[in-house]
């Protein structure tokens, strides 16, 4: 196992691979028969919900998405009052970004330390087999400490404006999602943090694959935060989620924006009688926070922006005390949002089984 201070190997620009013309990836983008991708596309996609109707039909729209949460851990929001153009700009200026010339990039290169900057795999682990595609990590809240690249020059400015929207609109899902839970309104925006929340993005760059049957853009994982507010690409879908051991292609609809729950918001609610009592993470959810995964492309180019909305980093994530009793014991270890990820950033993406491999406390 590699330490979180360096890569365990040479990072391997995927880019670079795709623009070789070579017809045969490397090994080491080879995945085991069983977690090879199947090109599905059935008629089932995940919920569109549109939030205008917060306004006419409250109880209606707050219903589905309370459904779409239990359900499927993932859905779509229309009207969401992002503006238009952003929605469109956003992945654009990074598609600009990552046809910038190796050079340019490079001045970026990122650690397993924060991940800020412009890197090539996800996890520390020694021979790991690795996904295939670049990306750009930025930490974003609390501290705005980033590594923003200089090209193209708007860059900063589009995602400033984009994340401020990000975040008033982070704000109003919490408070939903709170009051479809029975509990006061701010209570999980205060459970995150208040206004201390964390956030964080990554821009992902998927370069066409000469053999898309034997890898993935991004394998199976859930977001290790609260929730997730992604924009796919407008061209090209890719983006799978498990729905009963099924995989299942999200068709985007169009300026929608993709919402999906993190681990931190799987909640346990004992509904009764003591529905103000919470446990956050790991647990038999009430909420869903979902596996999923990406697949490419043979003949076209891929790019998605994810924007991970996070409680407060060093928030320590534990059962709420008067829950834990001998009868209950907790069910995971205490630890803060930091320490979570960490741990799950040592492996790199790898479905929900590192979650399930916490250890109860002694
Ligand atoms: O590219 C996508 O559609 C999904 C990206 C994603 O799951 C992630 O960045 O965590």
């Amino acid at each position: 196992m590699g330490s979180l201070c360096d890569w365990p190997e040479p990072v391997i620009c995927v880019q670079s691979l795709s623009e070789s013309g070579d017809l045969v990836i490397p090994d080491q983008y080879v995945k085991p028969p069983l977690e090879r991708p199947i090109l599905c596309f059935n008629n089932v996609n995940i919920p569109v919900i549109d939030l205008a109707g917060l306004v006419t039909s409250r109880e209606a729209i707050m219903k589905q998405i309370s459904k779409a949460c239990r359900e499927w851990g993932f859905f779509q929001l229309v009207n969401h009052g992002v503006r238009t153009v952003l929605v469109d700009r956003v992945p654009e200026i990074w598609r600009e970004f990552f046809h910038e010339p190796m050079e340019v990039k490079q001045k970026y290169a990122n650690s397993p330390k924060t991940y800020e900057g412009f890197g090539s795999r996800l996890g520390v682990e020694k021979g790991a087999i690795l996904d295939w595609n670049d990306y750009y990590y930025l930490n974003y809240l609390p501290h705005c400490h980033t590594k923003w690249p200089s090209q193209p020059p708007s860059l900063r400015e589009v995602m400033e404006e984009y994340s401020s929207e990000i975040l008033r609109l982070g704000a109003v899902l919490l408070k939903i999602f709170s009051i479809n839970l029975g509990l006061e309104e701010d209570y999980l925006q205060n459970a995150f943090g208040g206004r201390d929340i964390e956030a964080c993005l990554r821009a992902n760059f998927y370069p066409k694959c000469p053999q898309p049957d034997l890898t993935l853009g991004l394998s199976s994982h859930s977001d290790p935060g609260g929730m997730t507010f992604l924009l796919p690409d407008k061209q090209v879908c890719g983006l799978q989620i498990r729905k009963n051991d099924q995989w299942i292609t999200v068709k985007p609809t169009r300026h929608a924006i993709i919402i999906n729950i993190g681990d931190q918001l799987q909640v346990k609610f004992p509904l009764d009688p003591k529905p103000l009592n919470c446990q956050f993470v790991l647990s038999n959810a009430i909420y869903k926070s979902v596996e999923h995964r990406v697949v490419v492309n043979p003949d076209k180019e891929r790019v998605s922006l994810a924007y991970f909305y996070n409680p407060k980093n060093d928030l320590l994530i534990q059962p709420i005390p008067e829950l834990v009793t001998s009868k209950t014991p907790a069910l995971y270890p205490s630890m803060t949002f930091d320490e979570y990820r960490r741990f799950i950033r040592t492996r790199g993406p790898h479905g929900k089984v590192q979650v399930d491999s916490l250890k109860p406390p002694r």
